[in-house]
């Protein structure tokens, strides 16, 4: 939470963070200032004290209005159009101009951690000018591990537009007629075979109606081709009964800027035995992990609690290094926030506790090239003595 960052930076020897960026692609600076910029403005904290923000005179009056940070100043108040007239290259001017607002700031001795993505140019200048810099992992994404009940709220707002919209598609599937070659025909559309795209496409206005994007395109993979857990299905793709079909659904909500993630696999009319046997032993895996699962549990006691289930069930997984033809192939889940895959991981390698109040996705699956894949995802918050779920959508596999 942000309430945590001091202490994360007491923790980390921190003196000062600095971050130089836009904020709609970078989750880390709209969670410090709450402020939406398309252009790059300045984040700027010293330990136990308020941070700053400075941003171009024209951003100023919003800043203001709309930035949680109260501290708001304009890169006017550092004589901006001065100081860059005065070097040969704007650019490196700008970075230039950036290391004499922080110079100003903290003396030279103090070490300014930046974060991971901070531009390399950027930490050079501000070197050459004698500042520490500092790049480091998990500083501000610690923080944002553990949400907020203003945050789950809306990652919650976004999950429920999740289910209305993967409703009605499950439904415009059940009422589809069974063509030749088990391809479905969609008979609200000129009794046209049902594609991957038109269901996308289909998707997509969905969630713009409800002010969502499928920001980073979905996984809507039929048949065979969904036992590559990240093929995200071809326009071109027909959808055909009795096959699996995985619908990996994850929006971001426009205005909030949260996300959400949930999988569910259909498949219309009957399935065959190796996949109805792969879905009960996914959820079988994905019922015993949420029973388990509380504050201070390891992502990787998670993910070995989920091999054992599926490797005593007779399936394979790639625990331990292992390569595979077909079974349970990735990890079990990931943080869910501002970005889609954040901490905590949990998987194999991942022996930090799970803080409570971390938001995370439970997703085991199984693959087998022949039929394609079976995967169950839901997004649950993680609390003192268990796991509260997030998702309120039934898991069938028939329909
Ligand atoms: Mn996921």
């Amino acid at each position: 939470m942000r309430k945590d960052l001091d202490k994360i930076m007491e923790n980390k020897g921190i003196d000062a963070l600095l971050l130089f960026s836009e904020s709609y692609k970078n989750p880390n600076m709209y969670y410090l200032t709450g402020f939406l910029a398309p252009d790059p403005f300045i984040f700027f904290k010293k330990i136990n004290l308020p941070a700053i923000i400075i941003v171009n005179s024209m951003e100023f009056s919003r800043a203001q209005k709309e930035s949680i940070i109260k501290d708001v100043r304009s890169y006017t108040d550092y004589n901006y159009a001065d100081f860059i007239k005065k070097t040969n290259d704007p650019k490196i001017g700008g970075l230039k101009f950036l290391a004499t607002i922080v110079k100003r700031e903290v003396s030279k001795d103090k070490i300014i951690c930046v974060p991971p993505d901070f531009p390399s140019i950027a930490t050079d200048v501000l070197r050459n000018e004698g500042l520490k810099i500092q790049p480091m992992f998990d500083v501000v994404e610690e923080a944002r591990e553990t949400k907020e009940p203003e945050e789950i709220e809306e990652i919650v707002k976004v999950q429920r537009v999740n289910e209305k919209v993967l409703t009605e598609i499950i439904e415009l599937i059940a009422n589809c007629d069974i063509g030749p070659n088990k391809i479905l025909i969609n008979n609200k559309n000129g009794k046209k075979p049902l594609t991957v795209g038109e269901l996308k496409t289909l998707i997509g206005h969905k969630f713009l109606d409800a002010w969502c994007s499928i920001e980073e395109d979905i996984i809507v993979a039929c048949g065979p081709s969904s036992a590559d857990p990240h093929f995200h299905g071809y326009s071109e793709d027909k959808i055909r009964a009795g096959q699996p079909i995985v619908f990996d659904i994850y929006p971001r909500s426009i205005r909030g800027r949260y996300w959400t993630d949930m999988t569910r696999t259909i498949v219309r009319g009957k399935s065959n035995n190796v996949v109805k046997k792969m879905f009960e032993v996914v959820l079988e895996a994905k019922g015993s992990c949420f029973d388990a699962l509380h504050e201070g549990a390891l992502g990787s006691e998670m993910y070995n609690l989920c091999c054992d289930i599926i490797e005593k069930a007779g399936f394979h997984t790639t625990r331990g290094g292992k390569k595979i033809e077909k079974g349970f192939t990735h990890s079990l889940g990931h943080g869910v926030g501002l970005e889609i895959h954040e901490n905590p991981t949990i998987g194999e390698f991942n022996n930090k506790p799970i803080s409570a109040h971390s938001v995370v996705s439970i997703e085991p699956g199984l693959y087998d090239p022949k039929v394609g894949g079976v995967r169950i995802e839901d997004i649950v918050e993680v609390t003192k003595n268990g796991c509260k779920n997030l998702t309120n959508m039934p898991v069938i596999l028939e329909i």
